[in-house]
């Protein structure tokens, strides 16, 4: 089976290959000759995630999946949420939003956030949505260089490192990504 995987980040396409079985061919917006972003104009993770995958699998015929995610974090009321990408504005860095992320939580004793995301399935007219979190802190300062995003400040439960410092295997067995997926796995096999 042929899958249109629509995203255009390179850490989330590596985080999510881990995952998916060998046997999907799973092809990239690039492999359809997308070469577009496409305008995250919704105000929800589910509605970017459906903008996402329906576009690419209008495009190319084939069935798509997107994710959309977000860190949200309970002291600045669930921001930067569908925002993350673009926390400190439309060209932002990694960087640069972990450090208006830092400034807007300032001194805030208050550092508990997690990690959201919904997957959105398009094949044909059906549409299936799912979803995974992790809950955990945020730390004071950027820790370690693995992962993507704000994963150097991101200290899950039960842990007293980031994902920054984790290993890529201990995030793949928590992360809201791989929730997400096996929920979006465990539903794909009963359709074979
Ligand atoms: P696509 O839309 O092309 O998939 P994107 O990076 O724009 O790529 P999102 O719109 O879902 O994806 O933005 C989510 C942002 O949230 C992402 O850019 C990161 O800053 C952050 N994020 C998402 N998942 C993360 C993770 O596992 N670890 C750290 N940060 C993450």
């Amino acid at each position: 089976m042929k899958i249109v995987l629509a995203t255009q980040n390179p850490n989330k396409r590596k985080e999510m290959l881990a995952l998916l079985p060998d046997h999907y061919q799973i092809l990239s917006p690039l492999d359809v000759n997308w070469t577009e972003p496409i305008a995250e104009t919704g105000e929800t993770l589910q509605s970017n995630a459906l903008i996402k995958a329906k576009t690419l699998a209008v495009h190319s015929g084939f069935a798509a999946l997107a994710d959309d995610s977000g860190l949200l974090v309970d002291a600045l009321n669930g921001a930067p949420g569908v925002y993350s990408a673009r926390y400190a504005g439309q060209q932002a860095t990694d960087s640069d939003n972990m450090d208006k992320l830092l400034a807007e939580l300032g001194g805030q004793k208050n550092r508990q956030a997690h990690f959201k995301t919904v997957l959105a399935w398009v094949e044909g007219n059906s549409v299936q949505y799912f979803s995974g979190q992790v809950s955990g802190r945020i730390a004071t300062k950027p820790l370690g260089q693995n992962g993507f995003g704000y994963d150097p400040l991101f200290i899950p439960d039960g842990y007293e490192q980031s994902f920054g410092q984790l290993s890529p295997e201990i995030k793949k067995k928590l992360s809201h990504r791989s929730q997400a997926l096996r929920a979006f796995m465990a539903f794909i096999q009963t359709k074979q």
